[in-house]
């Protein structure tokens, strides 16, 4: 094997020492950053997820700050999702496109103060785009990364675990609403949401120098829950019918081929960046849908890092953009992004070493 060679382009995680307290074995690019991906014992780390607590460094999901008196216009003017009642303190997902309504990124979007948002960014340069538009259309607005690292605590018992340090109101938080706590001098936004559906909180770690001191707290209080270090879960989240951009998307994606139509309000006004094209794809029909695959008959094959062809009757229909064994459904399942010509229930052939498998195709999520 090869080695990875340190360079000041490619960020260190302010939880970096502490995930290699943890044993930390494996890492993935992200933001110019590197991200945590395995600590040696998936079956453990998935489980621990689905039954009970995990902890994750995610601090490559990166903020961009909209600040100034112009931020909420900003704010709406890349957003084709209506912010209008988005109120301080509240969170939304939403799916950022360019002028030719492609999918660029799907951030959740906090509302930190009528003049003051973040961007929680997927893996792509959203500091660059925002800063050009707020340019080209004269916006009073300073568009910056700041020191924010989020930390997630995702499971079923991470509500328990996140009460016990901060208090039972936690409870009450509801689904992408925050607050700002202060912890051993340690200043923080916490939300319930989190890249995974067993439930859980982010912790918005807002002072890099604390990361540490943030990790091992987490850990303690974590304890009589037997929390564990883990990341966003390749299993889970296709087994839940998360989006990864980047992953699953492609240059020409646009939001509702990958079920985020919902998030978009076409009868927004004409200067949201992306919305005229957005209406004229939801008018002629988007080309592509995202459906579920299943390979029955396969495999222990390992998760897929490149797109495979889907093919009916031996002609491409689409593609496969990722796949794994499925631990509940003891299956290797995935998602196909595919011609709006194919539907769920058909059984399609999906390519595999140099021959096809057959697959069958559902609707997501799988669970
Ligand atoms: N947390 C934070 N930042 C992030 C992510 C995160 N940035 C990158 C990436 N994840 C952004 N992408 C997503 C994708 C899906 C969800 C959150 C962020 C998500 N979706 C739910 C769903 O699709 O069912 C809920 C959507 C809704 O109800 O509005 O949670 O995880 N800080």
């Amino acid at each position: 094997m090869f080695e990875f060679s340190p360079s000041s382009r490619v960020r260190r995680s302010p939880f970096y020492e502490a995930t290699l307290a943890e044993g930390v074995k494996s890492f993935t690019p992200y933001n110019h950053m590197m991200m945590p991906t395995g600590y040696g014992d998936p079956e453990a780390e998935y489980w621990r997820l689905i039954e009970g607590v995990s902890q994750w460094d995610v601090s490559v999901e990166r903020q961009v700050e909209l600040v100034g008196p112009d931020a909420g216009r900003l704010a709406q003017a890349l957003s084709p999702r209506d912010l209008s009642r988005c109120a301080v303190d509240q969170g939304k997902y939403v799916a950022l496109c360019n002028h030719a309504g492609t999918l660029i990124n799907d951030p959740i979007l906090l509302k930190l103060a009528e003049d003051r948002y973040w961007l929680s960014i997927a893996d792509s340069n959203i500091l660059f785009f925002a800063r050009a538009i707020a340019a080209e259309r004269r916006l009073d607005v300073e568009v910056l990364e700041p020191d924010v690292s989020p930390m997630a605590v995702q499971g079923p018992k991470a509500e328990d675990v996140i009460a016990s340090i901060f208090g039972d109101w936690v409870r009450g938080l509801k689904y992408f609403w925050f607050r700002a706590v202060e912890i051993e001098g340690i200043p923080l936004m916490l939300a319930r949401s989190g890249w995974s559906k067993q439930g859980g909180f982010e912790l918005y770690l807002m002072d890099g120098s604390k990361g540490t001191a943030l990790w091992n707290l987490v850990r303690e209080a974590g304890q009589p829950w037997d929390i564990g270090p883990g990341n966003p879960n390749t299993c889970e989240r296709i087994e839940s019918g998360l989006l990864s951009w980047g992953g699953d998307t492609d240059d020409r994606t646009n939001p509702f081929e990958v079920r985020l139509g919902r998030y978009v309000d076409l009868d927004l006004a004409d200067d949201v960046v992306g919305l005229a094209a957005l209406r004229r794809i939801r008018d002629e029909g988007p080309a592509r849908h995202q459906l579920g695959v299943i390979l029955e008959d396969r495999p222990q094959a390992p998760p897929l890092v490149a797109w495979r062809d889907i093919l009916r009757d031996g002609r491409k229909v689409g593609d496969m953009t990722n796949g794994v064994r499925s631990r509940r459904l003891e299956a290797y399942i995935g998602f196909a992004l595919v011609s709006r010509a194919v539907a769920a229930g058909e059984t399609v052939e999906v390519a595999w070493d140099g021959g096809t498998l057959p697959g069958r195709l559902v609707e997501l999520p799988f669970l």
